[in-house]
């Protein structure tokens, strides 16, 4: 990660203040969440996306930091209304606001970042950036209620499935590299240029979080959380498509009746191993990876085009 930031320091450190700034409130309980937010802050890759991508298509510009404090803002608003959504207690290694706060604090906590990301732009007439990250926003929702439709009825075929990372995972990564773009050029087919880069990495993004969840180059992440959630991912799915009828029956049965049970849980992971389900979702993330990496290779050669690349491949190399 030192060569992908290196580029990007100075804009970093400055988003980092910034984005402070921009959830400050007067209310004593909300400015204790947001503080307890920005302490456990992740890793910031859509930060260093959008500043890359406008380095890379233009160079940055003062829309380039609020296009990042806003798909912050947002993707921070999503991560808090998520964890309810999935009933989650832990969050980047931590206790979930939902956890520590309930669920009733944790909705109203998402709905104010979300509002300070639209006040943001607003303010500063930043339309196209606002609409290019409120689509993702839109189909965000749409992908998590797939998720939870499909759940339901444990029917999940790979189209169902990309279809519900697209949306509720790689929109939001299109949008920043999207935004990032045009907040440095204004030039529509950038932008989209960007959108694509921006989606095919997104899917490799979830399909590795995915992967973390069997066990996979994972050093601390939970296993198991999907199979308990019903979740079906594509190792899963894949596997379900390759062995017998009886060891079919088996995992549909576990994955809707014991899934409480970690004895069982792990069961399905082997299986799933040994099927080659892991192998197969691998194959996938970078293929996915490679696409991307054939669009950023319409840009030339520069210092910010290599950092992106190595912020690339660090989505499916990471640990964690
Ligand atoms: C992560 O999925 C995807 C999250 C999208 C959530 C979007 C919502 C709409 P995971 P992890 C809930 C929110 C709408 C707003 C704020 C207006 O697989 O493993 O659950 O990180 O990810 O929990
Ligand atoms: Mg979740
Ligand atoms: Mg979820
Ligand atoms: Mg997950
Ligand atoms: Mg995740």
């Amino acid at each position: 990660m030192k060569n992908v930031k290196k580029p990007i320091a100075a804009e970093l450190d400055l988003f980092e203040k910034k984005f402070a700034e921009s959830v400050r409130s007067k209310n004593p309980l909300l400015d204790r969440i947001m503080r307890f937010i920005i302490r456990r802050k992740g890793k910031q890759m859509r930060p260093m996306f959008v500043f890359l991508a406008a380095k890379i298509s233009g160079g940055v510009t003062d829309s380039t930091y609020r296009a990042s404090s806003l798909i912050e803002l947002l993707h921070t608003a999503t991560l808090v209304h998520d964890d309810v959504v999935d009933d989650a207690n832990m969050r980047r290694s931590f206790f979930s606001v939902n956890a520590l706060w309930k669920n009733k604090v944790a909705v109203l906590v998402g709905d104010y970042l979300l509002s300070k990301g639209l006040l943001l732009s607003l303010e500063n007439d930043d339309f196209q950036i606002l609409k290019i990250v409120s689509t993702a926003v839109k189909e965000m929702s749409e992908g998590e209620l797939l998720q939870i439709e499909k759940t339901r009825k444990l029917d999940i075929k790979e189209d169902i499935y990309f279809e519900i990372i697209r949306s509720k995972t790689a929109s939001l990564l299109a949008s920043a590299c999207s935004a990032g773009a045009w907040s440095a050029t204004g030039d529509p087919e950038t932008a989209k240029l960007f959108h694509t880069f921006g989606e095919k990495i997104g899917i490799s993004f979830q399909i590795k979080d995915d992967l973390f969840d069997y066990g996979h180059d994972n050093i601390g992440k939970p296993t198991g959380i999907d199979i308990k959630e019903k979740k079906m991912t594509l190792p899963l799915i894949y596997t379900l498509q390759h062995v017998d009828e009886a060891t079919k029956r088996k995992i549909i049965y576990i994955v809707k009746n014991q899934n409480k049970d970690k004895h069982k849980v792990n069961e399905v992971i082997e299986i799933v191993k040994q099927h080659g389900g892991i192998a197969y979702a691998h194959e996938k993330m970078m293929q996915y990876q490679a696409e991307a990496m054939e669009v950023l290779h319409r840009f030339p050669e520069s210092e910010a085009r290599n950092a992106m690349e190595e912020l690339v491949q660090y989505v499916t190399e990471r640990r964690y």
